[in-house]
C-alpha cells in the first residue's frame, strides 16, 4: 500500500448528555478524524485522544502535533506491505499510542476495502453481532441514576457500568444492586483510590460485581497486584494497559483478571490484536472499552470485538446513546442487547463526508 495522503479533521460534536468521570465532565467532545488515501481508496480513522490530559497524558492537540509533524511525514508516500507493517516506519516514536492509533486504524480500513472485505474479517473476526453494555456517568444524585439505569435495562443493554469516585460508591451501588438483583454490574474509579482506601475497596465485594474497573493509579500496576490479594472483586484494567508490554507485565503481577481492551488506547489493531492473543492464552476475559467514540471509532470497536476473546458485553453502545445525529450511515443501532457488524467493505459504514467537512474546526491535508 503506498499512501499518498493524509487529511485530518477536527469536529466538534455535542453529547446528548453530560458525561463525567471521577476525574471531571465533559458536554462535548473534540473527535479528531483520520483519513488516509492511497491505491485509488480512502481509509478512516478517529483518534481517541481526550480534550484534556486526566484519562491518558496524551490530548487532542497533543495527538494533532504528532499526526502532522511527526507520524503523517513518516507515512506518506511510503510503501506499506500491510497496516501490521506501520510500527517499522514509526520507530522513532515512543508513546503516543493515541495518536498513531489513528493512523493506524485507517490503515487496516484502508486494507480491508482495498481486500474487498470488512474490516472484522480482516482483523480476524467472526461475522457475529456483538454483545454491548452501557457505561453511565457520574449522576446528580441516587433517583436520577437508578432511572438512567432501568432506561437502559428496558432497552436491552446487557449490563451497565458505573461511574464512581470516593463519596459516591458502595452506598450508590448498593442502592442499584437492591432495584436489579440480577443485573450484570461493573463500577469504573477512573483511578480515583489509592492502596490506603483498601478496607473501604473490601466493601465492595458484597455487592456482586463483575469486576471493578481501574481502582488505583495507571501507573501503579504493583499496587493493583496488592489490592487483587486483598479483595474478592475481579480487577479490570484500562489506563494502566497502553501497549502489550504492559499487558505481560500486569498479568505477570497479577494485577488484573480482566482487561478492557481499547484499540484507540494502546495503538490500533496490531498491539489489540497481540493483547487479545496474550488474555486467550492466559485465559483472562477481554472486552471491548469506549471512548465516547463517533460512528467510526465506533465501527472499529465493534469489528475488534468480533474476535473470539471478546467473551464480555462491550462499552460499546448505539450511536443515539452519545449522540443526536452521528458521523456515519446508517448509525449503529442496537437490537436485542448486541450491535450488528455492518456488512464490508473496510468500517462497512460511510462517513458523512459533507457533514463532517462543515462541521469541523480544522482540516488539514498532508501529502
Ligand atoms: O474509563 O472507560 C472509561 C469514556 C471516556 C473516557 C474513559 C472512559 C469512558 C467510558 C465510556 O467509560 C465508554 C463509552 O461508552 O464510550
Ligand atoms: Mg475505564
Amino acid at each position: 500500500m503506498k499512501i499518498d495522503r493524509i487529511e485530518l479533521f477536527l469536529v466538534p460534536l455535542r453529547l446528548r448528555e453530560r458525561f463525567e468521570i471521577s476525574s471531571g465532565w465533559r458536554d462535548e467532545r473534540m473527535i479528531l478524524l483520520v483519513t488516509v488515501h492511497g491505491e485509488g481508496e480512502t481509509g478512516w480513522g478517529e483518534c481517541v485522544a481526550a480534550e484534556d490530559p486526566s484519562y491518558s497524558y496524551e490530548t487532542t492537540e497533543t495527538a494533532w502535533h504528532l499526526l502532522r509533524d511527526f507520524i503523517s511525514p513518516r507515512v506518506v508516500k511510503h510503501e506499506l506491505a500491510a497496516a501490521d507493517q506501520l510500527p517499522k516506519l514509526l520507530t522513532s516514536v515512543r508513546g503516543h499510542a493515541m495518536a498513531v492509533a489513528g493512523v493506524e486504524m485507517a490503515l487496516w480500513d484502508l486494507q480491508a476495502r482495498l481486500a474487498g472485505r470488512s474490516l472484522a474479517e480482516e482483523v480476524g473476526g467472526a461475522r457475529r453481532p456483538v454483545d454491548v453494555g452501557v457505561s453511565i456517568g457520574l449522576q446528580p444524585d441516587d433517583g436520577t441514576l437508578l432511572k438512567k439505569v432501568e432506561g437502559y435495562v428496558a432497552e436491552g443493554y446487557k449490563r451497565v457500568k458505573m461511574k464512581i469516585k470516593p463519596g459516591r460508591d458502595v452506598e450508590m451501588l448498593r442502592l442499584v444492586r437492591r432495584e436489579f438483583p440480577d443485573l450484570p454490574i461493573l463500577a469504573d474509579a477512573n483511578s480515583a483510590y489509592t492502596l490506603s482506601d483498601v478496607d473501604h475497596l473490601r466493601a465492595f465485594d458484597e455487592l456482586d460485581l463483575m469486576m471493578i474497573e481501574q481502582p488505583l493509579a495507571h501507573d501503579d500496576l504493583l499496587d493493583h497486584a496488592r489490592l487483587a490479594e486483598q479483595i474478592t472483586t475481579p480487577i479490570c484494567l484500562d489506563e494502566s494497559i497502553v501497549s502489550l508490554r504492559s499487558a505481560v507485565l500486569a498479568l505477570e503481577l497479577g494485577a488484573c483478571r480482566i482487561i478492557n481492551l481499547k484499540p484507540g488506547r494502546v495503538g490500533g489493531f496490531g498491539p489489540s490484536r497481540a493483547i487479545h492473543d496474550l488474555c486467550v492464552a492466559h485465559e483472562i476475559p477481554v472486552w471491548c472499552g469506549g471512548m465516547l467514540e463517533s460512528g467510526i471509532g465506533r465501527a472499529h470497536n465493534v469489528a475488534l470485538a468480533s474476535l473470539p476473546g471478546f467473551t464480555l458485553p462491550g462499552d460499546i453502545s448505539a450511536s443515539r446513546r452519545y449522540w443526536h445525529e452521528d458521523l456515519v450511515e446508517p448509525e449503529f443501532e442496537m437490537v436485542e442487547g448486541t450491535l450488528c457488524l455492518p456488512p464490508g467493505p473496510g468500517i462497512g459504514v460511510t462517513p458523512r463526508i459533507d457533514r463532517i467537512s462543515s462541521l469541523a474546526l480544522r482540516h488539514e491535508t498532508f501529502g
